[in-house]
This record gives structure tokens, sequence and C-alpha cells, in this order.
């Protein structure tokens, strides 16, 4: 059966169920967005151009919300609590509903074993069932669930699995006995699956695949609009809850930014105005998301005081036309220092309240500055006051950039089919290899029809040996690339060195998440024994990893420019 688009999203909305306030949180939003839904997917299948895409069954469960997990998030909609994950559940029920694929939601373990076909009352079915779905999306709350409720078939299926992991997972945290080894805690448990399995909502790592959420599109005419109608000396504080403006040392930023422009709040409070909001800030309270957007319509300014991380939020205020301004991280932030990421599967570190905009966006957009210096606040904010920004939204942000990766990674992304072998032939550079001081580019040239089928295809593949220190998502970056961790095994041999031209004296295999690397001190080369333990993260000064990059479209870094 083939998949066709859909452009009413009303069924969806029935299949989404109902009852608590997160559901009815997202059916509102799937409501609002469902003509940029239609528009998005017009436009793809034009794009496309008539391709053969098979319709596949797709089980969404979406762990957090069930009882059996806690469902902490629920109650708080109404009081500030995260909406991110919210954002992004419906964006990706939207996408696949879009797509046209068959699909069940499910919010409860028993609404879950009844989809799966397990007996009711049979905590642990031990027989291997047939699983009636291609694919489930999940998180980890989720994933734990299906571990207990699918007996074997849970060994047997997790390939099919998808899970929505917002802060991402990276290799050395995955595997099991690695990670009990070498010390990489999480509270999150180790399931030993392809990292790609794990689905993010920025582009954190690529070990991961990035799937993101949408932010609304504005037409050229309301993009005027907005920009006529800017209040220049307006500007809203991001976040929701009032702990936020608890941060150490706020008086001094918010008397500057005070000095220049009227505050705006959507703090959210009960009945009296919440105790850490000074009175000079307008607290709207929390505001639902449409009137959130008008306000940001009219602000000049979104500024972040550091809480919370990677949200939704900064990239609605810029698709409106405000510049955000966000503390800069000094030390960064990281598992390692910060109670937030404590037990996360990840070493990222964040240099920046929202790393993507500082990163992907940048200025004039995005302004990231050092709050403590007093200098540099001041001299941001006039700046900001003086420039002109339009409202930007990156396409991979977009409802028909959201459907293009989704579609590419149901189409191409297999988990449960081996790897094909390791190409053959590769010719080496025509220069003799040096060991530059910075990362050193390595010539691989393909023999095309190496692993057909292969996605993303190899001859996008460019290796790089990256400097001592450096990480491969570093290195491929330096570079205007992107590390692809399903090329490393391409590199992964002693071949792939001596065509490279890298001189190995002699040749290692260990479990490391760092290799293959060359260590040059003793020109040993490592070799990685462990496929699951390839990793575009982690670096040591040991080091110089070998790193497999691949170009990336503008404004859609998960796809490479013939990955589609
Ligand atoms: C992030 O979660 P948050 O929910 O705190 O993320 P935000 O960026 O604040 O945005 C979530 C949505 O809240 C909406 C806004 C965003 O789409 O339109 N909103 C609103 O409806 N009314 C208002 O008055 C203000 C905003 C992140 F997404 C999570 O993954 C993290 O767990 C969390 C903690 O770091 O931060």
């Amino acid at each position: 059966v083939q998949a066709v688009f859909r452009s009413n999203l009303s069924h969806l909305m029935e299949l989404m169920g109902s009852g608590k306030e997160s559901l009815i949180f997202m059916k509102k939003r799937t409501k609002r967005l469902m003509a940029q839904w239609a528009l998005a997917a017009q436009r793809l299948e034009q794009k496309l151009g008539g391709i053969q895409r098979g319709q596949k069954q797709i089980l969404v469960h979406i762990g957090f919300l069930t009882e059996e997990s806690g469902d902490v998030f629920s109650p708080r909609v109404l009081k500030g609590g995260p909406l991110g994950e919210m954002v992004q559940w419906a964006d990706i029920l939207a996408a696949l509903y879009v797509l046209g694929h068959g699909l069940r939601v499910t919010v409860s373990l028993k609404e879950l074993q009844s989809n799966l076909g397990v007996p009711p009352g049979r905590g642990n079915c031990p027989l291997t069932m047939p699983l009636p779905f291609d694919l489930i999306y999940t998180d980890y709350h989720g994933l734990q669930q299906m571990k207990q409720h699918m007996g074997l078939s849970f060994k047997k299926y997790r390939c099919r699995i998808r899970v929505i992991d917002t802060f991402g997972t990276e290799p050395a945290y995955n595997h099991e006995e690695y990670a009990t080894l070498h010390g990489y805690r999480t509270n999150w448990g180790y399931w030993n699956l392809n990292p790609k399995q794990f689905m993010t909502m920025f582009p954190h790592t690529p070990d991961n695949s990035f799937m993101g959420f949408v932010s609304e599109e504005l037409s050229e005419t309301e993009k005027q609009l907005i920009k006529d109608g800017k209040a220049s000396n307006m500007a809203v504080v991001y976040g929701k809850e009032a702990s936020i403006w608890k941060l150490q040392g706020k008086e001094k930023f918010l008397s500057i930014l005070n000095k220049y422009m009227e505050i705006h709040g959507t703090v959210y409070y009960e009945s009296q105005r919440p105790p850490e909001v000074p009175a000079f800030v307008k607290n709207h309270g929390l505001l639902p998301q449409p009137e959130f957007q008008q306000l940001l319509r009219k602000a000049k300014l979104f500024i972040g005081f550091g809480f919370p991380y990677e949200g939704p939020a900064p990239l609605e205020a810029i698709a409106n036309g405000c510049v955000f301004l966000q503390s800069r991280f000094s030390p960064p932030h990281s598992s390692l220092n910060h109670e937030f990421f404590r037990g996360k599967p990840t070493s990222r570190e964040v240099f920046s309240q929202h790393p993507y905009a500082e990163n992907f966006i940048g200025k004039p957009h995005v302004w990231t500055v050092d709050y403590n210096n007093s200098e540099e606040f001041e001299a941001a904010i006039k700046a900001i006051m003086r420039t002109q920004v339009d409202p930007y939204l990156p396409y991979e942000y977009t409802c028909e950039g959201m459907l293009e990766r989704i579609h590419a990674y149901i189409q191409h992304q297999d988990f449960c089919t081996a790897p094909g072998p390791a190409p053959p032939a590769a010719h080496g550079p025509q220069s003799p290899f040096v060991l530059a001081p910075n990362a050193t580019h390595l010539e691989w040239a393909h023999n095309s029809s190496v692993a057909p089928g292969s996605w993303p295809p190899a001859h996008s593949l460019q290796a790089w040996l990256a400097a001592p220190g450096r990480a491969c998502t570093d290195a491929c970056l330096d570079h205007g690339l992107v590390c692809e961790p399903s090329f490393f095994h391409f590199l992964n041999s002693r071949d792939a060195f001596i065509k490279l031209q890298v001189p190995c004296d002699s040749t290692e295999s260990e479990m490391n998440h760092l290799y293959p690397a060359f260590a040059q001190p003793g020109q040993e080369c490592y070799l990685q024994k462990e496929p699951l333990l390839f990793s575009c993260a982690g670096s040591s000064t040991k080091y110089h990893r070998l790193c497999p990059c691949r170009d990336f479209r503008k404004g859609q870094v998960a796809l490479c420019q013939g990955c589609l």
C-alpha cells in the first residue's frame, strides 16, 4: 500500500484521545497549524515528484504522559510547566499523519498492551508475537514499559523503535558494558540501540537523529506587518516559571535593561504576583500559545535568563521578528557540573542557554553575551535597539522541513538489517600524508558500485583527521561539514588507514568510543571493535580522531545533498 499525503488532520485529533490537559494543549496546537501542514504537504509532494512511498503502520506511545510513569507534566500544563515536549510530540504526530502513514496513539499502559496484542493480565508475555507495527515512536519511559511487557519480542523488534530524547544520548552512554566499565552513568538506562534510533529536539550531536518540531511560518505580508508594528523598546523575558527570576546577579542586568526597555513577562501565578518578579515588569501571566505569539510580534527583544535550556520559545521569538539575547556560559554547563543535566546520557557542553540559536542562527537574530559584564550587556541592548531584523525561521523548523526530514528517515533508516560490507578500493591522496597541527583532510575516492542502497549515500563521505583533543563533531563543523556516524565503518580498518596514508606502525582493535584514531608518539592506529560505540562526540588530547564527515543541505543539517 502506498502512503498518500493527507491535508485534513481532524481524524488525527480523534486518534489523540482526550481528557488530559497535555492532550488538550497538543490538539489545540495541531488544529492551529493544520493549514500550514496542508501547504507543506503539497510542497513536499511536488518536490518528491511522485516517488513510491510505502505506507507504514506506526505506533506512537507517549510514555511520559502515562499514569504508570507518573505523568508529572499534564498537571503543570496550565501552571508554567514544560511544554516543549508536548510541542514536539504534537508535531511528530502531525508529520507522520500528513505523510500518510497508518497511525495508533497510546498514552496508557493498557492501550499499549492492547495494541501490542499482549493478553490482558499477562504482565510479562514470554512469547515472541508478531508485531503489527513497522515503526514505534516512544520515549525513555515508553521504552521501559515495552521492555517490561513485550517479553522476548522486545529484543526481536527493538530495531523498529525510535526514542524521542530531547537532549540526546551519546554512544558511550548507550552501550551497557562500556558505560558500566567506564563510568558513563545515566538515570535512563543503557539500551544498546543504534544511537541513530534516539531522536533529539535540536541537532545536538549527529550521533543521534535530529527530529525537531515546527514553528509557525509567516507570509510576506505578515512579516511586513510585524516589522511595521514592532515596539523598539519592548522586551519579553523567556520563562514561564517564577523560579527563573531567582537567578543570582539579575538585579544588575535587569536594571540596565529597564533603563532602555519596557520589560514584559509571561510568568505563571495563582492569585498574587510572584514575589520573584520585580514590580517594574509587566507580567501577563502564562498565556495561551497564540497570545504568546502575538506578544512576541510586538516585542523587539526576547531575553533569556539562562533557563530553560534549549526550548522552542526562542525559535518562535526569532520567527516573529524578535532578537534573542542570551547569556554565554563560562564555564559551559554539562552533566558534570549542573544539576539539570546530571544523569542525562550526554557529556555535551552547553556554552549558552540555546546553543542552536547561537551556532545555527547567530547575529543579527541572536546575541550571546556575558551577563556579568555590564558594559558588554549594555552595548548589546543599545545595538539591538538600533538594528532592524527580519523574522527568520530556519527551513528545518518549518512544517515542510520537518516533513522532508521524517520522510527521509522513514524511507531510508533501517536498523533491522545488518550494514553491508565496507567498500573495497579507495585511493589515497597524491601528496604524502602530513600531520598538520589542525585537522588534516584525507581524500577518499569512491567506487560507485560500493554499498548500493546504503544511506546516506557513501559518495558524500569526506574523511578528516582531527587535531588532538578535538571531537569529530567539531572537526567536521570546522570544515563546513557534519560528522556522519554511519560512515565510520568505512574508515575503521587497517586498509583504510593505509589508503588514507596515515602512517600506522602498529594497529590495535579495542572498545573505545574515540576510535578509529591515531596516536602520534608511537604512530599507533586504533580501530573500533564495537560498532555501537562509533561516536562523533568525544575527544582526548591523546588522539587524532579519524572522522567521517559529510555535506549537508542549507537549513536542513540532517540531510546530505543527495540524501532525499
Ligand atoms: C524546554 O521546555 P519549555 O516548555 O520550558 O520550553 P519553552 O521554550 O518555554 O516553550 C514551550 C512552549 O511554551 C509556549 C511557547 C513554546 O512553544 O509557545 N508558551 C506558551 O504557550 N505561553 C507562554 O506564556 C510562554 C510560552 C524544553 F523544550 C524542554 O525539553 C526542557 O525539558 C525544558 C527544560 O530545559 O525546557
